[in-house]
């Protein structure tokens, strides 16, 4: 380093190993801060919330719909790579003076505290967790640097064994740190909280399921396991505890109110048979599923609030931030049934599906009603605000539209020669199903034998036997609900307001 005719000059791998090893303990400690402080604000999470928000609406669609539980590994990973390069940047640059380095690592801890106070609303204690990450780094990396820097005026052999044992203690430590981070943010005890809320016995139960109505492909009730799931939320789901739970209901109402979740569970419970529907479910899909729900009609709520004339949308918030906007008319309507559900096939909600409560209205999409951990119901127009997906280019009406699927046999599954079983589903939530027809290699429609209803709804299930020869066949399906609309043929995809098309399969008869 003093020396003026050999200026110290560090090796590429050892600059890139001192970034590398300084970022990943940035991290680490920005982790471990958060999980003490405010979990909302770790930096590497908000800084992944905040490209998801800053994605064109296209890339957001496909990642939400496409890659389904990978868009998160997939955008983590994505950002972990980003930092990498940049930290090999960082290295390369000061492997004669640490200063460059600094400074990239100074400008890569500006932009995780900047996205954590995009993200949430942090208080002053929130800042902690970035800030301590952006110290923590740059000092790893001041320090390490200097270690490496005066080795170079010593003999090889033990100013490289100092500085590896050094960078393998650093890399130890941080893994301590990040992981502790880990387990502490997981400590809301939001399963000590479902476990304390204990059974939730409807005053008025869902008629049981007749026997006839489950044809078994697939089952009429959905298991909470095999429920689909659709959500914005990207390191694991809101962790909310029951007794930390309000619900504020205010906007064009005559008496804004708060509920507890006590002041929910209090109330005259009701349990409702619905068939919930995503709008990406591509025709053929899986973003449908049936339960079982327990709750207060919403439309009893605001009952009480009362709803001023000149209020069109409820806009429901969710304590991530999600919003919804639903049509206050489909709310209020009686036959309809609007929920504020709490419980889901006989137990209290699970986490991944909105614990402590969540809306569900029949009929409507889930991006435009199932605001799952809502916490903020305000009587609105649709003029003065625009929910989450709307401002993303979806639509702003978005009634389910009636779809059949094919469940039997499989995709490309050979089955014994005689009849064949041709089973599915079909749905058309708050009108019904008629009728379902199927044919087969562009033959002429048969009808499709229906399972009992169990009401408008839920979803139906259908079947049909069909003794076909030997080899490969396509089978096609389509419903035609009690308006008497038969689904069209053309496929459009779902956005902005659902897809339509018939479902096919193809199959071998061996
Ligand atoms: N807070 C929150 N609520 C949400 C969403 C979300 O991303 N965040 N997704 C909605 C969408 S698009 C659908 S289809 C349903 C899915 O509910 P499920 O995951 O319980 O099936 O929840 C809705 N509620
Ligand atoms: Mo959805």
């Amino acid at each position: 380093m003093d020396d003026e005719n050999s200026p110290a000059v560090l090796s590429r791998w050892t600059a890139i190993l001192i970034a590398v090893l300084a970022m990943v303990t940035a991290l680490a400690v920005g982790h471990l801060v958060a999980a003490l402080t405010d979990p909302d604000a770790s930096p590497f999470v908000a800084v992944g919330d905040s490209v998801r928000d800053l994605s064109p609406p296209a890339v957001t669609e496909f990642a939400i719909s496409d890659l389904g539980e990978a868009k998160k590994p997939l955008l983590f990973g994505g950002i972990a790579a980003m930092l990498l390069v940049l930290a090999t940047v960082a290295g390369l640059l000061s492997r004669r003076r640490p200063w460059p380095g600094l400074a990239l690592a100074t400008v890569v801890g500006v932009v995780g505290l900047l996205a954590v106070l995009d993200q949430y609303d942090v208080d002053t204690v929130g800042l902690l967790a970035p800030v301590s990450s952006l110290v923590a780094g740059a000092a790893t990396f001041g320090w390490l640097h200097r270690l490496a820097a005066s080795g170079l005026t010593r003999p090889a052999d033990t100013s490289r064994r100092r500085f590896l044992w050094t960078g393998a203690g650093v890399a130890v430590g941080a893994a301590a740190f990040g992981g502790l981070g880990q387990v502490l943010a997981g400590r809301v005890d939001v399963e000590a909280s479902r476990a304390g809320v204990g059974a939730l016995t409807p005053s008025v139960p869902a008629p049981p399921i007749p026997a006839t109505a489950d044809f078994g492909t697939p089952r009429f009730i959905t298991s909470n396991r095999d429920f689909y799931r659709v959500d914005t939320a990207l390191l694991g789901v809101p962790q909310v505890r029951a007794q930390d739970w309000l619900l504020r209901v205010h906007g064009l109402v005559d008496e804004p109110r708060t509920f507890t979740f006590n002041d929910i569970r209090a109330r005259r419970l009701v349990e409702r048979t619905i068939t919930m529907t995503c709008v990406s479910n591509q025709v053929g899909g899986g973003y449908v599923s049936t339960a079982n729900f327990v709750g207060v009609p919403l439309r009893d709520l605001l009952d009480e609030t009362g709803v001023r004339s000149g209020s069109d949308q409820l806009f429901s918030t969710s304590v991530d931030g999600w919003t919804a906007g639903t049509p206050v008319e489909a709310v209020l309507d009686r036959d309809r049934g609007a929920l504020l559900a709490i419980g889901m096939n006989g137990e209290p909600l699970p986490t991944e599906h909105g614990f402590p409560a969540r809306m569900v209205v029949p009929g409507l999409y889930g991006f435009v009603s199932a605001t799952k951990w809502v916490v903020d119901l305000e009587l609105t127009t649709f003029d003065a605000k625009r929910s989450y997906w709307l401002e993303r280019d979806w639509a702003r009406e978005a009634p389910i539209k009636t779809q059949s699927r094919i469940d039997a046999p499989r995709s490309f599954a050979t089955v014994p020669a005689g009849p064949v079983t041709i089973a599915g589903t079909a749905w058309a939530q708050t009108v019904g199903i008629d009728r379902v027809e199927v044919r087969v290699d562009g033959g002429a429609w048969r009808p499709a034998t229906l399972a009992t209803k169990v009401n408008d709804q839920t979803w139906r299930m259908w079947r049909v036997e069909i003794t076909l020869g030997p080899g490969t066949h396509t089978a096609e399906v389509r419903a035609t609900d009690r308006t008497g609309r038969t689904q069209p043929r053309q496929r459009v995809a779902p956005i902005p307001d659902g897809a339509t098309g018939w479902h096919s399969r193809q199959f071998t008869v061996g």
